[in-house]
């Protein structure tokens, strides 16, 4: 079964959206398979995002992703790396449309209060790199019948 990796940034975190984040994806019919509240290194910051390490943005993104709690998550799901990205909303908050994660609740782009993992393959890596395979969970939900047919 497909896995996603998620992350409510620290701006996520303070302003109490946990929850309501992972209600959407519950209800949704996905399955949670990791879970945890991690302070982030400047390594790990570093290495999960190497794909903009030449972007002006990228020392501000190191930092506010550095800078508070950050809730990791995998779920897990048929096509859920693709549904995950389409309920977060596109990069820029103020593009996102309403009913997606950040079109509700974000304005700027350096606060956009959720990453997930934008392919198969980027997910795979970023699984291995936030999680360790006995964090993970194998699990099967009582109401998988009434989610898939
Ligand atoms: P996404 O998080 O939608 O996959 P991305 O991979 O292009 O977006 O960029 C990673 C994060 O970097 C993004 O969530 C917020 C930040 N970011 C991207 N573009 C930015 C910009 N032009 N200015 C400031 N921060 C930016
Ligand atoms: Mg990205």
């Amino acid at each position: 079964m497909e896995r996603t990796f998620l992350a409510i940034k620290p701006d996520g975190v303070q302003r109490q959206l946990v929850g309501d984040i992972i209600r959407r994806f519950e209800a949704k019919g996905f399955t949670l398979v990791g879970l945890k509240l991690i302070q982030v290194s400047k390594d790990l910051a570093a290495e999960h995002y190497g794909e903009h390490k030449e972007k002006p943005f990228f020392p501000g993104l190191v930092e506010f992703i550095t800078s508070g709690p950050v809730v990791a998550m995998v779920w897990e799901g048929k096509g859920v790396v693709a549904a995950a990205r389409k309920m977060i909303g596109v990069t820029n908050p103020l593009n996102s449309e309403p009913g997606t994660i950040r079109g509700d609740y974000g304005v700027d782009v350096g606060r956009n209060i959720i990453h997930g993992s934008d392919a198969v393959e980027t997910a795979q890596r970023e699984i291995a790199l936030w999680f360790q395979p006995p964090e993970l969970m194998s699990w099967t939900p009582t109401l998988t019948s009434w989610i898939y047919e």
